[in-house]
């Protein structure tokens, strides 16, 4: 059943980080428990107005302030025709950046920002486009924080922890481009500690749910293939994971996003082995929940 006063957030519920910028989305959040209260981490995507003739696109420059580029509209070399990027005399650039930004809420569907929790934002070379749809888990009483760096360099996954969400620990990228849906398991299973993610191969194979093991959350290996596209289903060109997967009597029940070839985003879920995550027991046929509105 859909909640009847969706959507519980939009752009206008935030201010922007900085008053040259305006806030075009509100994306993907990473949830979790803290506090006694539910919190999202949220993706606040920002690109500064547009005037007429040009279009402009935020970066963060060597020094990580935000600075912004101007293309004249009629450019030949400049190609809109994703509206999420921008091609412009043969580079790729985002339309928006994206910062995360933390709100809590004592009921679950109303919302807002505390003081003392300021906004997480880019903080290098790797993040000069901004840093998107962060997965939270809790694990050994450490929440680790797993999302997308995106800068020239490409799309990666990095990692920084925290215990109180306000000072992190950086682990800098831990997979390597072309990365993202990156999520750890919340228990160690064995010795060993799972995560997974969503390696892009633009040739042979395609947009898949991978696992890694790690001993020390920082060096990941024994990369296996778990699940791929469906060919004609809902899921037939992109799937990825979405929140940590959650421990069931019967396996780890992973919530999993799937889109088709006219990026129509809808959630599915599988049913992971307990003792080896990388074998799937079953696979939701239908999305679990899809657009309607
Ligand atoms: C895709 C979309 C965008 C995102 C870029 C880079 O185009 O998911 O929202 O900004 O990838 O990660």
């Amino acid at each position: 059943m859909r909640y009847a006063n969706n959507p519980i957030l939009t752009p206008r519920d935030l201010a922007p980080s900085q008053e040259s910028m305006k806030i075009e989305c509100l994306l993907n959040p990473g949830v979790f428990r803290f506090d006694g209260k539910t919190w999202l981490l949220i993706r606040v995507a920002e690109r500064p107005e547009q005037r007429e003739g040009e279009i402009s696109f935020p970066l963060l420059d060597d020094a990580n302030r935000i600075t912004v580029m101007r293309v004249p509209s009629s450019s030949p070399e400049l190609d809109l025709s994703d509206p999420r990027v921008i091609s412009y005399k043969g580079s790729d650039y985002l339309t928006t950046m994206s910062h995360l930004r933390l709100m809590s809420s004592t009921d679950g569907v109303r919302f807002a920002e505390e003081p003392g929790y300021g906004p997480i934002f880019g903080s290098d070379a790797y993040e000069s486009y901004g840093i998107e749809d962060c997965r939270v888990t809790l694990l050994e009483g450490t929440y680790y924080l797993t999302y997308t760096a995106v800068s020239a360099n490409g799309v990666a996954v990095r990692m920084r922890s925290t215990t109180d969400w306000k000072r992190f620990t950086d682990y800098g990228l831990v997979l390597p481009p072309h990365n993202k849906d990156c999520t750890l398991f919340d228990e160690r299973i064995g010795d060993l500690y799972y995560m997974l993610h969503r390696p892009s191969s633009p040739e042979i194979g395609g947009n898949y749910i991978w696992i890694a093991e790690s001993r020390d959350l920082r060096h990941w290996g024994n990369h296996r293939c778990v699940a791929r596209t469906r060919k004609g289903m809902w899921d037939s060109a992109r799937i990825g994971a979405g929140c940590a997967p959650i421990r069931t009597g019967e396996g780890w029940l992973m919530i999993y996003h799937g889109a088709d070839g006219d990026n129509r985003y809808c959630l599915g879920a599988m049913l992971l082995d307990a003792a080896d995550p990388s074998k799937v027991l079953a696979r939701s046929d239908r999305p679990i929940m899809e657009p309607a509105a």
